[in-house]
C-alpha cells in the first residue's frame, strides 16, 4: 500500500505518519507538505531515514507538482491533513484558508480522478457543524447535523467537505470524511490553547483566556484520532462521513486550571482577555456511528493524556522553544497585544 499523507509535518499529520509506519511496516508513506509556519521538518526527523518514508516539499495547491508526484508514486490512497488550521489566523486573514483548504482539496481530488485511487480521505473538523448552546447538554453533533459555520476557517473546511461529497456523487471518487473534535498531544503547535498555556506557564507568562473561559471543547488524544482514521481508510464505507470524539467536554478555564495544577504554577497567571470574534460556545461529538460500524473507541483518558502531553512538552523544550523564539514572536505580539485585559 502506498499512501500520500498531506500535511504530515504538522501536528496530527506527523502523529499519523508515525502511527502508520509503526503499525504497517510494509506500507510506503509519502508525506506531501509545503512547510508553512505550522510545518516542522524536525518533527519528522525520526522517520527521515526510514526506507518506507519519503518527504516531498510541495504545496497541495500546486497542480503540476501534485500531478508529478502521482506519476512518480502511483498512490493507492491520499489522506489529506494539509490545511490552514488556526481559527484566530483565519479571522485576521481568510484568503490563504480558501486557497489551501478549498482549492488544495480540489487539486488533490483532480489528481485522484486523473490517475485513479482506491481511497481519498478528507480530514475535517466538528467546527463545520457550528456550535451548540451551553444550556442544552443533551445535544450532540451527529453526521446529520446541518453544516452551519462560524469562522472563515470552519467555512473553508465545510466548503472542502462539500466538494469532496460532490466529487463522490458526480465523478464516483471513492471518498471518506472524518470530522473530529479538538485534538491534543505531542507536536501540537504552540499557538493553540493547550500548548500555548503550557509554554506560557513554564515561562511564568500571563495565560490569556478569551472572555470568561466558559466555552466548551471536546478533547481527544491525538493517537485516538489517528487510530480512527486508520480504521476509516481501511474499513469505512465509501461516500460516508464519520464523526470522531471521545465524550470529553471541558471548559477552557478548567483546562487552564488543570495545566496550572500539573505544572505547580499559580492560577494568578490567568488573565481574561477580549473574546474571539464569533466564538463558538460548545462542541460535542456523538461518535455512535464510528463505534457501531468500525468498533472505534477512544483509548486514552483525559487525565492520562494531559499528563503525557505536559510531560512531552517538558521533555521536548527545544522543539517548542525554537518555534516560539522565531517568527512566532511577531504573531504573538500582534495577536495578543491588542487583546485588552477584561
Ligand atoms: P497544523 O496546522 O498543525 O498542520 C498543518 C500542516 O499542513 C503543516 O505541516 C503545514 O505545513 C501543512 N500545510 C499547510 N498548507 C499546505 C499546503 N498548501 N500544501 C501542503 N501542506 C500544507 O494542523 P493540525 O492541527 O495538525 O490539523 C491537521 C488537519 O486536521 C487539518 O485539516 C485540520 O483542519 C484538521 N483538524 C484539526 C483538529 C485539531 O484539533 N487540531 C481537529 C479536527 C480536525
Ligand atoms: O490563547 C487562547 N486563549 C483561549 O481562550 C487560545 C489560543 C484559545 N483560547 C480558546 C478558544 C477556544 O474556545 O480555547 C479554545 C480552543 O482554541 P484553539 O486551540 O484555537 O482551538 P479551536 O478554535 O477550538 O480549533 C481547534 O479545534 C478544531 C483546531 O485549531 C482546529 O483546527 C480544529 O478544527
Amino acid at each position: 500500500m502506498n499512501i500520500i499523507v498531506t500535511g504530515g509535518a504538522g501536528f496530527i499529520g506527523s502523529n499519523f505518519v508515525f502511527h502508520m509506519l509503526n503499525k504497517y511496516p510494509d506500507y510506503r508513506i509519502v508525506c506531501l507538505d509545503c512547510l508553512t509556519y505550522a510545518g516542522n521538518l524536525s518533527t519528522l526527523e525520526p522517520v527521515m531515514d526510514n526506507p518506507n518514508f519519503r518527504f516531498v516539499k510541495e504545496s497541495i495547491t500546486d497542480r503540476e507538482a501534485v500531478y508529478k508526484l502521482f506519476e512518480e508514486e502511483h498512490p493507492d490512497m491520499v489522506v489529506n491533513f494539509a490545511a490552514e488550521s488556526h481559527v484566530d489566523r483565519s479571522i485576521e486573514n481568510p484568503e490563504v484558508f480558501l486557497d489551501t483548504n478549498i482549492k488544495g482539496t480540489a487539486v488533490l481530488m483532480d489528481a485522484c480522478r486523473k490517475y485513479g485511487i482506491k481511497r481519498y480521505h478528507q480530514v475535517s473538523t466538528d467546527e463545520v457543524y457550528g456550535d451548540l448552546p451551553l444550556d442544552r447538554p443533551d445535544l450532540f453533533f451527529t453526521e446529520e447535523t446541518p453544516i452551519h459555520t462560524s469562522s472563515p476557517y470552519s467555512s473553508s473546511k465545510a466548503g472542502a467537505d462539500l466538494l469532496v461529497l460532490a466529487y463522490h456523487r458526480t465523478y464516483g471518487l471513492p471518498v471518506t470524511i472524518s470530522r473530529c473534535s479538538n485534538n491534543y498531544g505531542p507536536y501540537h503547535f504552540p499557538e493553540k490553547l493547550i500548548p500555548l498555556m503550557i509554554a506560557n506557564a513554564l515561562n511564568d507568562k500571563p495565560l490569556p483566556v478569551y472572555g470568561e473561559g466558559l466555552n466548551v471543547r471536546d478533547w481527544l488524544y491525538v493517537e485516538d484520532h489517528c487510530k480512527a482514521i486508520d480504521l476509516i481508510i481501511h474499513n469505512g464505507r465509501v461516500g460516508e462521513v464519520y464523526n470522531v470524539g471521545g465524550h470529553n467536554e471541558k471548559t477552557n478555564i478548567e483546562i487552564v486550571k488543570i495545566i496550572c495544577k500539573e505544572l505547580g504554577k499559580p492560577e494568578s497567571l490567568i488573565t481574561h482577555v477580549e473574546d474571539r470574534k464569533g466564538h463558538d460556545m460548545r462542541y460535542a461529538i456523538d461518535p455512535t456511528k464510528i463505534h457501531n460500524e468500525l468498533g472505534w473507541l477512544p483509548e486514552t483518558k483525559f487525565e492520562d493524556g494531559i499528563k503525557k502531553t505536559i510531560q512531552w512538552y517538558l521533555d521536548n523544550k527545544e522543539w517548542w522553544e525554537t518555534i516560539i523564539s522565531g517568527e512566532y514572536q511577531n504573531y504573538y505580539e500582534k495577536m495578543y497585544a491588542n487583546r485588552e485585559e477584561i
